[in-house]
């Protein structure tokens, strides 16, 4: 057994094979964080690249993203309790009015491969919502997705909202509909296309 089979895993969709594979590096005493980042994490950048250049598509980012998190379950209570290291904390949902949540649960997954720890508010997001989680967690990132033309001005007054509450939290917003020119006009921190962009975006963010 070696983390490389871990690696292999994430990239093959195996996601029933991934639980065993986790335990027998746990019960080999494999480092956790050489695990996490060897193992999980550099195989979602790996399949994250992938769909950049076109080489894979939504459904098998998403299950990639599905094996990773199955790898994760088992090694995130190990992780807390060893003090393993998190990469940030990021409150993420699909704004007020908004029910779209495919792109947004993938850009969570993408994350959470990435190390980041995410809390997820779901779908139809009130801006207070975002103000008074991203306060109790301590976020680094707030991260919005809207679908519909008519939510994006949901996300412009989340924005507002969390700088009128004199959090220094930073945003990341993204969905079909939201563009770059847009991320800029309502002052977001800033935008991404996709979700292997989302976790670049992130590491740049948080360090
Ligand atoms: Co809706 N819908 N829908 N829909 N739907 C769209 C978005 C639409 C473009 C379809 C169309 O008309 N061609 C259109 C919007 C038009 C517009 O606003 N200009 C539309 C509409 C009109 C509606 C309703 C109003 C329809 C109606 O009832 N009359 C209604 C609205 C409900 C509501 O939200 N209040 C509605 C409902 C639904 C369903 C419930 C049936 C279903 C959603 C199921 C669900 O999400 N659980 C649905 C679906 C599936 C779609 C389409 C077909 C697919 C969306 C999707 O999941 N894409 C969509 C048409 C389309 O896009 N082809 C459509 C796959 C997903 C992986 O991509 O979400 O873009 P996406 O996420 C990407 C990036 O955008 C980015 O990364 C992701 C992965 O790389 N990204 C982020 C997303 N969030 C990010 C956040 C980030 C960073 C990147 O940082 C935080």
């Amino acid at each position: 057994m070696s983390i490389k089979q871990v690696y292999q895993a994430v990239i093959d969709f195996d996601e029933d094979g991934m639980p065993d594979l986790i335990q027998k590096e746990l019960d080999a005493g494999t480092d956790l964080d050489q695990l996490l980042k060897e193992g999980l994490i550099s195989a979602m950048d790996y399949v994250g690249k992938q769909f950049s250049e076109g080489e894979l598509f939504v459904p098998e980012m998403l299950m990639a993203a599905q094996t990773m998190k199955k790898g994760l379950e088992i090694l995130k209570p190990k992780l807390g309790a060893a003090g393993g290291s998190s990469a940030g904390k990021i409150v993420i949902g699909t704004v007020k009015g908004d029910l779209h949540d495919i792109g947004k649960n993938l850009v969570g997954m993408m994350l959470e491969g990435g190390g980041f720890e995410i809390v997820d508010l779901g779908v139809d997001v009130e801006p207070k919502t975002f103000v008074e989680e991203a306060k109790k967690h301590q976020a680094q990132i707030v991260g919005l997705s809207a679908l519909l033309t008519t939510t994006m001005p949901a996300m412009e007054e989340t924005v507002n909202a969390l700088k009128e509450a004199g959090l220094t939290v930073k945003t990341m917003v993204g969905g079909a509909p939201v563009t770059k020119a847009f991320a800029d006009k309502i002052g977001a921190t800033g935008y991404s296309e996709d979700a292997p962009g989302a976790v670049e975006l992130a590491r740049k963010l948080a360090s």
